[in-house]
């Protein structure tokens, strides 16, 4: 049988605001501390994250495996000043804005046909990713892999990071224990615990845990890939995925799924993590279903690893994994106009 024709079409969100680890809100006059509150703010530089991946050749990549491509740039967000705190929860204005663009963006990428693949940028991209895809396609499969389950809600969240929330603004099941938000009023739950499977999983909160066992989600946590070994894991989710219907299926894919001696420069690493090729074998086996129409890619930092060879290693593994999902097998490939040449 011959391959699909893929394509793919590329959106590029440079935002970091999901993800602050600094503590400090009081505005600090003293040019010696504002100095130092900014070199203690170690999380930010995952809004590079796409144009490294750019800039590692993704789309002549792609291009050359035979995937149609279509670059849609990388989105602007505005500057906000006076994005106060509410509560814990952080920047909840820049993110409910730029979440409500990335939607857009995705959904007219859905609209021209192509698969979407959208490079991060902190997870808390995930609602407009997924919100946007579900917009312009109907009801999706999330495959999501990760370390963490980033399921807290704004109220179980003990960081107030909303990198760590952003399935709990879209499974339908949690609306009731969800706050509304200024800014997060246009998001509308769009999916169903049944419809979502994690892979990777090895640093869940308390709050988090108890929402993944309330609500049945099916996990293979780092146990399941010790116990069961990728390629179980795989059929299992594919099985489970489509035991009623065929949806299609969203991938987000977060770079810490992997182990941090692949991909350190990540903003929060977790050892025991996937190896590169359970990583990939991952990516292999859902490209194969044909059903893959939407992908991210987050949390790739580039400021985050001391090395020049750390950020290689991590772009390049994001990179593979993103080939993957559009065909690329490693057994090998041709094109299927390929003929020996003749003596
Ligand atoms: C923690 C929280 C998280 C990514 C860290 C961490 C969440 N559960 N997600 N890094 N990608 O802050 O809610
Ligand atoms: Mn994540
Ligand atoms: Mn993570
Ligand atoms: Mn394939």
């Amino acid at each position: 049988p011959l391959p699909p024709v893929r394509s793919a079409g590329i959106v590029g969100a440079p935002f970091s605001k999901g993800q602050v680890s600094a503590p400090f809100t009081v505005c600090v006059s003293v040019p010696v501390v504002t100095l130092a509150l900014f070199l203690l703010q170690p999380k930010g530089g995952v809004e590079t994250g796409p144009d490294r991946i750019r800039a590692a050749g993704l789309l002549h990549r792609l291009k050359e495996q035979g995937c149609a491509v279509k670059d849609y740039g990388n989105l602007t967000f505005e500057e906000l000043v006076d994005d106060k705190p509410i509560g814990l929860l952080k920047n909840v204005r820049a993110v409910g804005g730029a979440n409500r663009r990335l939607s857009e963006a995705v959904q007219a990428v859905k609209k021209d046909g192509h698969t979407s693949v959208m490079l991060g940028g902190d997870h808390s991209l995930a609602i407009g990713s997924i919100h946007g895809h579900s917009a312009a396609v109907g009801e999706l499969s999330v495959l999501w892999v990760d370390a963490h389950a980033d399921i807290n809600t704004p109220l179980t969240s003990n960081t107030g990071n909303i990198h760590g929330q952003p399935m709990s603004y879209l499974l339908h099941e949690l609306q009731s224990k969800v706050p509304v938000l200024p800014h997060f009023s246009w998001i509308k739950p769009c999916v169903w615990a049944k419809d979502l499977v994690y892979i990777g999983l090895r640093d869940v909160d308390p709050g988090e845990h108890y929402i993944l066992k309330l609500l049945g989600v099916k996990v293979f946590s780092m146990s399941e890939v010790d116990q069961l070994g990728v390629a179980r894991v795989m059929e299992e989710t594919c099985d489970y995925l489509s035991a009623k219907a065929k949806k299609p299926i969203h991938l987000s894919y977060d770079i810490d799924a992997i182990d941090p001696s692949v991909t350190p420069a990540t903003g929060t690493p977790v050892a025991g993590g996937l190896s590169y090729r359970e990583g990939l074998y991952i990516t292999e086996h859902i490209c194969q279903t044909g059903l893959l129409s939407g992908v991210d890619m987050v949390e790739v930092n580039p400021l985050r690893s001391p090395t020049e060879d750390d950020v290689q290693s991590t772009v390049n593994t994001a990179m593979d994994l993103l080939l993957s999902c559009f065909g690329r097998l490693r057994e090998g490939n041709h094109p299927s106009h390929y003929r020996l040449p003749e003596p």
